[in-house]
């Protein structure tokens, strides 16, 4: 099947034509009061479109309501809350859109959570199983870009891997790399690692600290509806479970990224629900960094009767995150899931992060990404550019890295 992202897997000079014109690198940040629009127009404009109000609550920076959520998700105005959300965007982060260089690894795809929507999971011994050793890591990550400040591993699920595993592969990352900022294991994965260690939650994420995670990535989370859990993934844990992972894993220090998976067979309210709850959450910890909203990839799952998110949705979805989610600081872009095109649109809608220059990502091309496994440098940053925005290195904990 031909993925809808192919065309994007481009090489940088392919994407903008030789002389094309980019904002000069001293373009002067823009005030606020020069992008917002007078609040009686856009209210005329949003009373035409079910989202009446909403401009209101958000210049007064009222939180918005689940049926205000609802009512985002059902407008036909999505440029509407692009507007909304760049305005947003803007108040926070002015002119600056945020880039990463780092590393992707997938350590294993063994799993025995067999979800509908995953085309990484193998069982051991199946075609493309593999379960990489500390010592691979390690090489890996030895020879890998010397720029990056990050590596991100995330995995299945296996619950014969023993404690130590675990524990040497963050030492083997740290022994490759010792400075790099290590962002791995779902709540998913940490759930398993607590349950093999068989030791307090306190005392595991102690011990992997000291062996050298920084910080957790965002996935896991899916979609929180208990009704699309019994129907596609019975076998992952609970919203409930997941919640109380990530608040205890807060109040231990550890910051930490959320997802919502979209585009399943999810109702819109459902949508709303699961991002009611992460607004909640940050609201008792504050230990969210970003938002990603992932759009669902179809391809070689069991589910690939549905299709992948169009272009607006993916861009409705990244401005919803940003007008709704008011406790969040960051909206990730991932180009690798969303596509170049989208992404660097997404800018524009309320995203101020493209993450990063990612290699050797395998979650989403297993399962139909037509993405470049990693993007250079100047690539990334001219996107960047190209939509508007100053790009700016962050590491993980969102700081400028200045080279
Ligand atoms: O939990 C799996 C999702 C997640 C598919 O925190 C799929 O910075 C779409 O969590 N189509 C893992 N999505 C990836 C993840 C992530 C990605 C980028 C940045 C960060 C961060 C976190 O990928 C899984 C699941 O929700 N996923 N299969 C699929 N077919």
């Amino acid at each position: 099947m031909v993925s809808p992202l192919d065309d994007v897997a481009r090489p940088p000079e392919e994407v903008r034509p030789p002389g094309a014109a980019l904002l000069p690198e001293d373009s002067p940040h823009r005030a606020l009061e020069e992008i917002q629009l007078p609040l009686d127009a856009l209210e005329e404009r949003a009373a035409r479109c079910g989202l009446g109000g909403i401009p209101t609550k958000v210049r007064a920076r009222e939180r918005l309501s689940a049926a205000d959520g609802l009512a985002m998700y059902q407008s036909p105005d999505i440029a509407l809350l692009g507007l909304l959300a760049d305005e947003e965007r803007a108040r926070r982060h002015g002119d600056v859109a945020f880039y990463n260089v780092n590393i992707h690894i997938n350590y294993t795809n063994w799993c025995n959570k067999f979800c509908e929507f995953c085309a990484f999971q193998r069982r051991p011994g199946d075609d493309g199983a593999y379960c990489m050793s500390p010592e691979q890591i390690e090489a890996e990550l030895a020879a890998a870009d010397p720029a990056a400040t990050e590596v991100h591993m995330v995995a299945g699920v296996w619950p014969a891997l023993k404690y130590d595993y675990f524990l040497d592969i963050l030492r083997a990352a740290k022994r490759a790399r010792p400075d790099i900022h290590v962002k791995a294991f779902t709540m998913v994965e940490i759930d398993q690692i607590v349950k093999t260690a068989g030791k307090p939650l306190a005392e595991v994420m102690q011990e992997l600290r000291q062996a050298g995670l920084d910080s957790m990535p965002g996935g896991g989370a899916e979609v929180f509806s208990e009704r699309v859990r019994q129907e596609l993934y019975p076998k992952k844990m609970s919203a409930e479970r997941w919640i109380e992972l990530a608040r205890d894993i807060h109040q231990l220090g550890f910051r930490t990224n959320a997802t919502m998976l979209y585009g399943m067979t999810e109702t819109l309210e459902e949508r709303v629900d699961h991002l009611e709850r992460l607004r909640a959450l940050q609201d008792q910890t504050g230990g969210f960094q970003a938002y990603i909203p992932l759009a669902f990839h179809p391809d070689n799952t069991g589910i690939d009767h549905l299709p992948f998110p169009s272009p607006p949705e993916r861009l409705r979805a990244i401005a919803i995150g940003r007008l709704f989610l008011d406790n969040f600081d960051h909206i990730k872009a991932y180009w690798v899931m969303l596509g170049l095109p989208v992404a660097q649109m997404g800018l524009n809608y309320g995203a101020n992060d493209l993450d990063g220059t990612v290699t050797q990502e395998k979650i989403y091309h297993d399962a139909g990404a037509g993405t470049p496994q990693q993007l250079h440098l100047d690539h990334l940053q001219q996107l960047i550019r190209e939509a508007g925005r100053v790009p700016t290195e962050r590491d993980t904990l969102y700081q400028v890295v200045a080279r």
